[in-house]
C-alpha cells in the first residue's frame, strides 16, 4: 500500500494507488502455498491458526426485508470477509482475516449518551432486541474505488434513536468505535486518531436506510467485519460505516471523525458517494466490484448517492461539491 506523508508528517494511508485484485489474489495464493508448506516462512499450525481465528461467527436468523434489496449479485463470502479495512488490525486489506481473532465480541456493551432524555448502557443481546433483525442487501462503496454487495443483518437505527429520546439539542450522532490496545495490534500505529469516530447529521442517522448492523450473510458479524456491532450507511463512502461501535453520542455540534481530521482536504464530514466530485488523487466516477474485477473486466459506473436516490431530499439546496 503507498502511504502519502503530508507537511504535517500524517500518514494518509487510503491507499492513492488502489492495490489491484490481481496482486491481491497472487498474495493470496502465495499464502495457501505458504500453508501447503511448499513455500518455506511459516509453519502450517501457524496458518491454521490464523485461518481458526478469522472464522466467522454463528448463525444468525433475520427475515429478508424486500424493501431493501438490491439487484446485484452479491459479493462471495470469502472475499467480504478477507478484503477489509479494518485499520485497528492493519492497513492491509488481508490485515483484518489474520489479525482480528484477538477482539472479543462477547461480553459487549454499548454506552449510549449525550443529548438524550434516556441514556443507557445495554449489553449485546439488549441492544439487539430493540428492534426486529431484519436482512437487507446492500451495496458499499469505499472511497478508494471499490464495491461490495453483502446480505446485512440489524434493524434501521432510527429505532434505537426514538428509544433514547434527543433533546431539542441533538444535532448530530457520533460513532466510536472500541481501540484496545490488547486486542487491537493496530491501535500501536499513529495512522489514524484513536478510537476511530464516525458521525451523521441527526436526520441523517434517522434515515431508515441506516442500519445498526450485527451479521451478514445469515451470520453474526465476522470479526474482521466489525463484530459485534457496527453502521452500515450504504449512500456513503464505506469509512463513514464504523465498526465495532462501544459508544454513539448525541450531540449539539459536528462530531470531529478520524478521516476528515487525518486529511480535511480529502475525506468531509458528509462522504456521501458522488460520481461527479473525485477525491483530490483519483477519480471516483467508476468503482471495480469485487469478485468481478478481474485485469480485462470493465469497471462499473458509479451512481449518485451509491444508487440510493431515496436520501437526496436529506441534501437538497446543499452545495454537494462544497459539503463533499
Ligand atoms: N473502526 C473502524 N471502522 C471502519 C474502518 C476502520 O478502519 N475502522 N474502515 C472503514 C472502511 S474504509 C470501509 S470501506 C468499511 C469496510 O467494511 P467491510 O470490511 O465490512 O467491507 O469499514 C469502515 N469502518
Ligand atoms: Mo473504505
Amino acid at each position: 500500500m503507498l502511504i502519502k506523508r503530508n507537511p504535517n508528517g500524517i500518514d494518509l494511508p487510503f491507499s492513492s494507488e488502489i492495490t489491484p485484485r490481481e496482486v491481491f489474489e497472487s498474495r493470496r495464493s502465495f499464502i495457501k502455498q505458504l500453508a501447503l508448506g511448499s513455500i518455506a516462512g511459516g509453519t502450517l499450525a501457524e496458518m491454521l491458526m490464523r485461518e481458526a481465528f478469522a472464522q466467522n461467527g454463528p448463525k444468525l436468523a433475520a427475515k429478508p426485508n424486500p424493501a431493501f434489496v438490491v439487484m446485484d449479485k452479491p459479493t462471495a463470502i470469502k472475499d467480504a470477509t478477507t478484503y477489509n479495512n479494518f485499520y485497528e488490525f492493519g492497513t492491509d486489506k488481508a490485515d483484518p482475516a489474520h489479525n482480528a481473532g484477538t477482539l472479543k465480541p462477547r461480553p459487549w456493551t454499548i454506552a449510549i449518551e449525550g443529548e438524550v432524555k434516556k441514556p443507557m448502557t445495554l449489553d449485546l443481546d439488549a441492544l439487539m432486541k430493540l428492534a426486529p433483525l431484519e436482512e437487507r442487501v446492500y451495496r458499499l462503496r469505499c472511497v478508494e474505488g471499490w464495491s461490495m454487495v453483502i446480505p446485512w443483518i440489524g434493524y434501521s437505527f432510527s429505532n434505537l434513536i426514538s428509544k433514547v429520546e434527543p433533546t431539542g439539542n441533538a444535532k448530530y450522532v457520533e460513532f466510536i468505535s472500541l481501540a484496545d490496545k490488547k486486542q487491537m495490534p493496530g491501535i500501536g500505529s499513529p495512522v489514524l486518531e484513536w478510537p476511530y469516530v464516525e458521525g451523521l447529521r441527526l436526520d441523517e442517522a434517522n434515515h431508515p436506510l441506516a442500519l445498526l448492523t450485527f451479521g451478514m450473510y445469515g451470520e453474526t458479524l465476522p470479526n474482521q467485519n466489525g463484530a459485534p456491532v457496527r453502521m452500515v450507511l450504504p449512500w456513503k463512502y464505506g469509512f463513514k460505516s464504523a465498526k465495532s461501535i462501544v459508544k454513539i453520542r448525541f450531540t449539539k455540534d459536528q462530531p470531529k471523525t478520524a478521516w476528515n481530521l487525518a486529511a480535511p482536504q480529502e475525506y468531509g464530514f458528509y462522504s456521501n458517494v458522488n460520481p461527479d466530485v473525485d477525491h483530490p488523487r483519483w477519480s471516483q466516477a467508476s468503482e471495480r466490484r469485487i469478485g468481478e474485477d478481474s485485469f480485462f473486466a470493465k469497471k462499473r459506473k458509479t451512481l449518485m448517492f451509491n444508487g440510493y436516490s431515496e436520501v437526496a431530499s436529506l441534501y437538497s439546496g446543499m452545495d454537494l461539491k462544497k459539503y463533499f
